[in-house]
């Protein structure tokens, strides 16, 4: 089996049985006029992993493995959307609200979209979902049973909410979990740090963190 250089252990990569988890690369939190740019968040800080990511997901359609997608978004009438969700922080804007990019992370809409750069291909798999874990209310663990995936590679924003949210959700049901460091950003580069060192922290109580091109090595 081919080993991934990672931390804290190298990490046995089960080619066969992987797939790619990119996760929430959507307008509203990349993008200039977005949803987190108009609540003051740094977008400069999440753009790093856009490329990197193309890459990983350029590799992983070559080897013909499953590359998957989610976007956080919200049924047009909010049923799926808790008032406290919304009107956490009080907002200027809130989730449902009309801004820039449409109305704000509804499912459809021009905002909630992804980003050209990581866009996905017809075939794979768009996950649509309320909260931070992609597990909650989702076809995900069904989709990874029935394709017999056993190891997730993970990329995407942020790394302190809806990625290490996922990857904890995704521990716990019995996934070996690989994050991707330079293919994942914060709007805060301090908890992106600590994020990294939490997760692989006790013998990597919930996964394996590498470097991009010591993953893309393995997958030529
Ligand atoms: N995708 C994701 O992480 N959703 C967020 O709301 N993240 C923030 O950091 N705000």
């Amino acid at each position: 089996m081919p080993i991934v250089k990672a931390k804290p252990f190298d990490f046995e990569l089960n080619i066969n049985h992987t797939a790619l988890i990119c996760i929430d690369m959507q307008r509203d939190f990349i993008m200039a006029g977005g949803f987190a740019d108009t609540l003051g968040n740094k977008i400069a800080n999440v753009q790093s992993c856009i490329p990197v990511i193309a890459k990983l997901q350029e590799a992983f359609r070559r080897n013909t493995l499953p590359v998957i997608h989610t976007k956080e978004c919200h049924k047009p009438d909010l049923s799926d959307l808790p008032v406290a969700k919304r009107n956490r922080g009080n907002p200027s804007l809130r989730i449902g609200d009309r801004g820039n990019l449409g109305r704000i992370l509804i499912d459809g809409e021009a905002g909630s979209d992804f980003i050209h750069e990581n866009y996905p291909r017809e075939d794979e798999l768009v996950i649509s979902k309320p909260g931070k874990d992609s597990f909650y209310r989702t076809e995900l663990l069904d989709y990874l049973y029935t394709r017999n995936i056993g190891s997730l590679v993970f990329t995407g924003v942020t790394t302190e909410v809806c990625v290490q949210t996922t990857m904890r959700n995704a521990n716990d049901r019995g996934f070996d979990c690989l994050l991707v460091e330079d293919g994942t950003d914060s709007y805060f580069p301090e908890f992106k740090e600590m994020t990294l060192r939490s997760l692989t922290s006790q013998g990597g109580i919930v996964g394996y963190t590498c470097k991009s091109e010591d993953l893309l090595e393995m997958l030529k």
